[in-house]
């Protein structure tokens, strides 16, 4: 620890609970100075007295002590609860800190808020970097992925400062500047978005293997982690495979079997979808993994329709004819494709809101970031990545002539998992809508015609024609002729 008269920080870190600690050691641990500051001076002082040796850090027990042993211009990064909290902190360092100076949102703001708030900072000529933060507290500590919107000017100052912290894969820092204003808060919601689907799509592969071919929970963590040695290669499918083999210490059965199946959620995988109403566009399997966890949590309308609701007639994993080895092949096959289009449907949703608010994200970068660092970090980022090589214009991911392949090869196991999953009485909804988002996709011919027919005849709504210009209307309740409005 250095004293405060002998020399100012590079960075400075608001909020020191888990993720604000951990930051602020990382920052330290790379040789940067960094202030530290916490409402509550507790927190600051349990930071010092136990990993002060790590590093030069400047503890201080006032905003204003803070700002003032910061190195111009200033450079705060907030790690405090999304909302008011952080509203309050932005407007405290504000007020003490000078033209010019940069404040940092790490939190998990809703971007509409970051686009507010970089707003007004800029109109008191303070620079307000959103910058989304993934990896939770241990990707804080040792390597997170990072997402700054804001300014680019502040990129140019801070970039140095976030790649020196941040996870690296392949010699790339996991950081990149996003765009302008609220663009990295964005970006990070939707990647909890996707995070929701593959946290899913996983939960869903377990479900079969467990309830449909009957394997037991540490033969399905060793069936994970083969698959963590191929396409499946990620972070979500090793920590599963550790959480299966997980013992309960109280009770010796399999942790997986005690944990209440009600699922949590803080709100940005609800925030990704109320943005894809909003934008129009259909983010189905990200979706139906936040309706999943709802479901899950309605415990007292479970309760009630547990053993009460009519199955029809379900077949066993025996009825199926099956191999298990041949089972759990096509279910991974299965989450492949589902995840596939997870991604596929999170990319658009990017660049609809790129578009929408004239950011220019570009997606290449965003795959690029997400390899290290962040809780959906893949192998099979490095094949996005290689799809915006080939074509920073692609209309879909599944599209990518790579991905287009795969899919040559999952399309019928995939199909298979649907039915299985229909006829053994399991649900897989973001197995299933993602089959139906493909096929609706790849359709010659939607139900969508039926829908503007129905619009047109009750609400006089209008249609286009496939084979002339223009917009037109049946006289449903007269003759029936056809007129152009
Ligand atoms: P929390 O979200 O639990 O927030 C606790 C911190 O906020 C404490 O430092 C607390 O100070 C401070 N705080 C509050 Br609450 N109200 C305040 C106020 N009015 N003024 C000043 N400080 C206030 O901390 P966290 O889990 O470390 O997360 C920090 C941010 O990072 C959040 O936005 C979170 O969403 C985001 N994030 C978290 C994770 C994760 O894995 N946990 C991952 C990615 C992003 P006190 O000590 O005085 O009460």
């Amino acid at each position: 620890m250095t004293s405060q008269n002998e020399q100012l920080a590079q960075i400075g870190v608001v909020g020191l609970a888990v993720m604000g600690s951990n930051l602020a050691r990382n920052f330290a641990s790379r040789g940067h100075t960094v202030a530290v500051y916490n409402r509550s001076p507790e927190k600051t002082r349990t930071l010092i007295a136990d990993h002060g040796s790590e590093g030069d850090f400047l503890p201080s027990e006032t905003v204003e002590d803070f700002v003032a042993s910061l190195e111009r211009p200033r450079k705060a990064i907030i790690m405090v609860q999304a909302g008011k909290a952080t509203d309050a902190v932005i407007n405290q360092l504000a007020d003490a800190m000078d033209d010019g100076d940069i404040i940092i949102d790490g939190g998990n703001a809703l971007f509409t808020d970051t686009i507010r708030r970089e707003k007004e900072m800029r109109e008191r000529n303070r620079h307000f970097v959103g910058a989304g933060i993934s990896g939770g507290e241990e990707g804080a500590l040792t390597g997170p992925s990072i997402m700054p919107g804001g300014p680019k000017e502040s990129w140019e100052t801070l970039g140095p400062l976030l790649e020196s912290i941040a996870a690296v894969v392949d010699g790339t820092p996991c950081v990149t500047h996003i765009g302008p204003d609220g663009a990295g808060h964005f970006v990070k919601m939707v990647h909890n978005g996707i995070e929701y689907a593959d946290m899913q799509v996983i939960g869903e592969a377990y479900q079969l293997l467990r309830f449909g071919a009957g394997m037991e929970p540490a033969e399905i963590a060793d069936v994970f982690a083969e698959w963590n040695k191929g396409d499946l290669d990620s972070y979500l499918i090793e920590i599963t495979a550790e959480v299966l083999r997980q013992v309960d210490a109280e009770t010796g059965k399999p942790l997986v079997d005690v944990i209440l199946d009600a699922a949590g959620q803080k709100g940005t995988g609800r925030w990704t979808v109320k943005e894809a109403l909003d934008l129009g566009v259909p983010t189905t399997g990200i979706g139906e993994a936040v309706f999943a966890r709802a479901l899950s949590s309605s415990l007292d309308q479970r309760a009630a329709a547990k053993g009460k609701l009519p199955t029809g007639a379900l077949k066993t994993f025996e009825d199926l004819g099956l191999s298990k080895e041949e089972f759990i092949e096509d279910v991974r096959l299965a989450l492949y494709a589902s995840k596939l289009v997870a991604y596929s449907q999170g990319f658009d949703e990017i660049q609809a809101g790129s578009d929408e608010h004239d950011w220019g994200v570009d997606p290449r970068d965003l795959a690029t970031i997400w390899r290290g660092g962040c809780i959906i970090r893949a192998k099979f980022l490095n094949r996005i990545v290689e799809a915006y090589d080939n074509d920073s214009d692609l209309p879909s991911l599944l599209l990518d002539p790579y991905f287009n392949g795969e899919l040559k090869d999952l399309i019928d196991p995939w199909r298979k998992v649907v039915l299985y999953a229909t006829q053994l009485g399991l649900p897989a909804p973001v197995f299933t809508s993602s089959l139906a988002y493909y096929d609706s996709l790849r359709a010659e011919r939607l139900p969508a015609a039926i829908v503007q027919g129905q619009r047109d005849f009750f609400g006089a709504h209008t249609y286009k024609r496939i084979d002339k210009e223009g917009t037109f209307h049946t006289l449903w309740s007269g003759d029936r002729s056809e007129i152009e409005v």
